[in-house]
């Protein structure tokens, strides 16, 4: 194994698990933590192209391994060694007025989304669940769904693919979420999940909660147990940022504890959403520093230097839209607090429309 990680350690120098694999930290292990480790790494190696290479499979996997995960982090977090990771989590959003239409007032219809991923202490991650355990945990969290039912800002349904489960829609519901970017893709086809075991047993265990304004929503079973999210069309970063925090708290008092580092805040499955949790982004048109959306690699590098991280409007991997239309959102998500990343979203996006503007641009009416 140590040699195949060398071997994609020079071929894919970005792939942070073979950039830091710690062969003589791997060889004092015993055989079943060894097992372990490698099943944290399976998607890394299966996949030399990735850019963390590894997915925890057990809560405690960031604190049993972490000689070994801890310097991945640090340098995809852009923490340097030594330096303390100290999480904390400020949802005061109220103490900053982060409304995009005071940057310009042809931004008050913008595209925006906050998202958090949580898991129930009580199950191991996605990647190591059963179908059993999968069922289980929706059914814990369909029932936590029920204390939000008739609540006048959450109140909804939940809509399970789980074939036979009494909430289960068809096929062309399932597609229609999708389309309107509500539910989640199928998983069995994505190559990194797939060999993580985070997609497995697809579609059992796996649903969507909806708000009825459609303005609050929560994933059940996809990458995290929970991926917990509100989203809104306007300028107002604080409603939306307020809206996802009431729904997390709601959540919060009818669940098991979720699952925590006393290092890297809330655990993930992905190292890369440790802390915050937190992925807050929104879409905006840039033509002029996209080339018409033909080149994302100009603007990819001015939005790094803001701390923001671009991709198309399609979601991972995908590429930006011939109107420029592209997805920003900030990178940091440990050792920042929320209200941090509200701030850098807002700021960055700012400073993006200043250049557009400048650039020529500065079309934004029907993002
Ligand atoms: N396949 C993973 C993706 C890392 C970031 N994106 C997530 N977690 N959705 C990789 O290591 O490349």
């Amino acid at each position: 194994m140590p040699s195949r990680i060398a071997d994609i350690k020079a071929a894919h120098p970005d792939n942070l698990m073979a950039r830091h694999f710690n062969n003589d930290y791997f060889q004092s292990l015993d055989p079943a933590k060894q097992k372990r480790l490698l099943k944290v790494f399976a998607s890394g190696l299966e996949n030399p192209d990735s850019q963390m290479g590894a997915y925890a499979m057990n809560p405690d996997d960031y604190d049993l391994f972490a000689v070994q995960l801890d310097p991945m982090i640090r340098d995809f977090h852009a923490i340097a060694a030594g330096t303390p990771i100290a999480q904390k989590h400020d949802w005061n959003t109220s103490a900053l007025a982060c409304d995009l239409s005071a940057i310009d007032p042809r931004l008050s219809d913008v595209s925006m989304r906050v998202r958090v991923g949580r898991n129930l202490s009580t199950f191991p991650l996605p990647g190591a669940m059963d179908k059993n355990q999968r069922i289980a945990l929706e059914n814990i969290v369909v029932m936590a769904f029920k204390t939000l039912l008739d609540d006048a800002e959450f109140g909804g349904r939940y809509l399970s693919i789980t074939p036979g489960s009494p909430h289960e829609i068809d096929a062309a519901e399932y597609d229609q979420r999708v389309s309107a970017h509500q539910m989640f893709k199928d998983m069995s086809g994505d190559r990194y999940l797939n060999v993580a075991g985070i997609s497995g047993d697809w579609p059992y265990g796996r649903g969507m909660y909806v708000s009825q304004r459609e303005d609050f929503l929560v994933w059940v079973g996809e990458e995290d147990h929970l991926r917990i999210m509100a989203m809104q069309r306007g300028g107002n970063l604080n409603a939306l940022f307020a809206r996802l925090h009431g729904g997390l708290q709601r959540l919060q008092g009818v669940l098991p504890p979720f699952a925590t580092s006393p290092v890297y805040g809330n655990v993930t499955s992905c190292p890369t959403n440790l802390g915050a949790g937190m992925r807050a982004s929104l879409h905006m048109k840039l033509p002029q520093l996209t080339s018409g959306g033909q080149n994302l690699d100009g603007l990819k590098s001015e939005a790094k230097a803001l701390g923001l991280a671009v991709r198309g409007a399609g979601g991972e991997h995908s590429a930006a839209g011939a109107d420029g239309l592209v997805d920003i959102s900030p990178s940091a998500r440990l050792g920042v607090t929320e209200m941090e990343i509200m701030r850098r979203l807002y700021d960055g996006a700012a400073k993006l429309w200043e250049k557009e503007v400048a650039a020529g641009g500065g079309e934004h009416d029907d993002a």
